[in-house]
This record gives C-alpha cells, structure tokens and sequence, in this order.
C-alpha cells in the first residue's frame, strides 16, 4: 500500500482495515452486495425411464453426496454440472479449473482417499479424461480403497465439442468396453453398474450406497451434446469470442 509491502497479514484483518480505512475516507461503505438474484425456477421433473440428461445427472449426485463424501469433479462436463450444486456441510469438492489439465481427478481421487479412509470418495469423470489415468483403479483397489466412481459415457469430449467443433473427429474418442475395465486393470471384485434413464441410475445409486466394502463403477449415458446451463453459456461465451478472432 503506497509503496509499503505488508507480509504476512491474515486477509480477515485485512480485510477490517481496508473497510475502516474506506469508512474513513468517503463516510461509509463505498459498496454494498448487490440483491441475490432471483432462484430459478425448478426444471420439470425428468421421466424416469426417458434419456438421462446432464440437467438430472448432475442435481441427482449431488443430492446422493453426503457430509462425509469427498467429491472430484474432473474438468469436463462433471466439472461445470457439478460447480453449481449445493452439498451439505462437510462435503468436500475437489476440482481443478485453474490448470484444467483432465486426468488428474483418478489419481485425485486416490490421493484424497489414502489421505482419509473415513470419507467416501465419489469420482465423476467424463470417457476422455478416464482414459488418460484410468490404469490407477488398479492402485486403488491394491490399497484397498472403495470409493464410488461415475464414469460419464457421451463419446468423447463433449466440453470441447461445445467450444469447436461439435463433429470434429479431434473431439471424437475410441469406444471402450467401460464395464470390462475394472476387471481388465485388477479389480475384479468392482461392482460395476450402468444408468441411461434417470430411474436405472437412482438404483444404481442406491446400491452404490450400501455398497461400502468394495469399488462401484457406475458407467452412465449421456447425449454427446448434452452440457449442463453453466457450460452451455460459457461456450456460448467462448464461441462468439473465438469467432472475432478469425
Ligand atoms: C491434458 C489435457 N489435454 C487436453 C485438454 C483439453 N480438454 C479439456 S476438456 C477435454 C475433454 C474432456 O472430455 P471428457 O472427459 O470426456 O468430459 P465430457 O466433457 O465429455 O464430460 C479436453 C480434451 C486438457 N484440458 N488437458
Ligand atoms: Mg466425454
């Protein structure tokens, strides 16, 4: 502040002097919140046995996740699904939006889980960041580990098609046998399960919850355009951006 380093101040007290300075200065709070926008209003209810949509999914996960379930929300849609959701007091949620750098939330998940085996991890992550770091199910399993993971099956980088290129091959995936894979890389005792319409995974989901000695591997569908509110309008965004730029 005017050419003076403060170090090492706690941001609270920073905070209380800045606002005291300011009071000072101009005889009161220079800024006042603006009023909380309006909620939106409910979306209809989703038809159990119609296609799961990103809208479901997400509000559904979020509902499942309970104070001790850490939560990774890997860089894709799950990311932009899950960011707007309210989780009770004492979840916890780990993503990385800053580096955005997909695949880091398998071996996340893994870290968080040896860090504390008392909290449920709940792993969501999208076909193309699973196939970067996938081969660690394996360590996880070795440690003995038996966190939920909902692997989100729309064919490839939905997030990217958004931005460029809905259809363009770059943004297309290999089709893997997702329920094979636990087995394949040394779980073979998973209970894997699979959701295309809300009502299969509000089972799946169930299940997953009395489920505590073992890996569940949900492998859920989604349409390959399918993107929650969030990221439609940050696409938007980025689209009209890119496009001036050409
Ligand atoms: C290491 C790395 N490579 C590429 C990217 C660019 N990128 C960001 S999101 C994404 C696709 C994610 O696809 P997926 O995990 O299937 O999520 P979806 O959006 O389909 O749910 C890619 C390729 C990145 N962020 N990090
Ligand atoms: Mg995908």
């Amino acid at each position: 502040m005017d050419g003076k380093g403060f170090d090492e101040v706690p941001l609270a007290t920073a905070l209380d002097v800045l606002t005291d300075l300011v009071t000072r200065r101009f005889g009161g709070p220079a800024w006042t919140p603006p009023p909380a926008p309006a909620a939106p209003a409910s979306p209809p209810p989703a038809d159990p046995a119609g296609p799961l949509t990103q809208q479901h999914l997400w509000a559904a996960m979020a509902t499942w996740t309970g104070q001790d379930t850490t939560v990774i929300a890997e860089q894709g849609t799950a990311f932009f699904g899950m960011c707007t959701q309210t989780l009770p007091a004492g979840a916890k949620f780990i993503a990385q939006p800053l580096w955005g750098s997909i695949g880091y939330t398998l071996p996340a998940l893994l870290g968080a889980q040896l860090a504390d085996r008392s909290r449920r991890g709940l792993l969501l992550i999208g076909d193309g960041s699973a196939q970067m770091t996938i081969q660690e199910l394996g360590t996880i399993a070795r440690q003995g580990l038996t966190p939920v993971i909902v692997l989100v099956n729309n064919d490839g980088y939905t997030v990217e098609r958004a931005i460029h290129g809905p259809r363009a091959a770059y943004n297309d995936i290999a089709a893997w046998n997702w329920q094979a894979v636990p087995a394949a890389l040394g779980v073979p005792d998973a209970l894997v399960l699979g959701a295309a319409t809300p009502a299969e995974l509000a089972a799946a989901l169930r299940t997953a919850g009395r489920t505590t000695d073992r890996m569940v591997f949900i492998e859920v569908r989604t349409g390959m355009d399918d993107v929650p509110e969030l990221l439609h309008r940050l696409a938007q965004n980025v689209r009209a951006r890119n496009e001036g730029e050409a």
